[in-house]
């Protein structure tokens, strides 16, 4: 079984079910179990910062599938839940994006894994490292709670939650 771990956000709409019906799109596919799913932040834009806050969340997966299948879900599951691609890092309905998968180094046109940016965002870093402290990037010398605290800065903690039931459950 390979452990993947995705980064969710939103910033249209009703954020929480989009991320809400994501994980459960993603809890009723084949091949892939959620096996944990972050509390909820609050968190400004990144990069093009002229839009809404977001909420993001990041969830742990066991997976059957290959990298390259499980984007093709998460493209789908975005499709499934309206995304369009009009500005890049511009406002989305949901975006799913691979961070890690096992300790996989993989660089191919449509899939970069670990995800490039992942090291300077904090809405990526702290959801992750409150899955996974002690975990250290395939590059870093530091723990992911180590990178996180640094970039702590525009990320809040929205709704504080303890695992997928907890998550699911919420209703907001
Ligand atoms: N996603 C982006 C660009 N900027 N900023 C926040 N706060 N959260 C995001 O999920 C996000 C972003 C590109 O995917
Ligand atoms: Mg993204
Ligand atoms: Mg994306």
């Amino acid at each position: 079984m390979n452990v993947a771990y995705l980064s969710i956000g939103s910033n249209i709409g009703e954020r929480l079910d989009y991320l809400k019906q994501s994980v459960g799109m993603l809890m009723g596919s084949k091949d892939i179990q959620v096996s944990s799913v972050s509390s909820v932040y609050e968190t400004d834009p990144v990069g093009y910062v002229d839009q809404a806050a977001f909420l993001n969340i990041v969830v742990e997966l066991k997976t059957l599938l290959a990298p390259h299948d499980l984007l093709k879900k998460c493209n789908e599951i975005e499709d499934e839940l309206g995304r369009t691609r009009k500005i890049r890092w511009g406002p989305r309905t949901v975006d799913l994006d691979i961070l890690l998968y096992n300790e996989e180094n993989m660089k191919t046109e449509q899939l970069i894994i670990p995800h490039p940016r992942m090291k300077e965002r904090g809405f990526v870093l702290i959801p992750l490292a409150e899955l996974n402290p002690d975990l250290v990037l395939p590059d870093s010398k530091l723990s992911l709670s180590e990178l996180a605290y640094a970039q702590k800065e525009g990320v809040h903690l929205w709704k504080k939650l303890d695992g997928v039931d907890a998550f699911v459950h919420f209703e907001g």
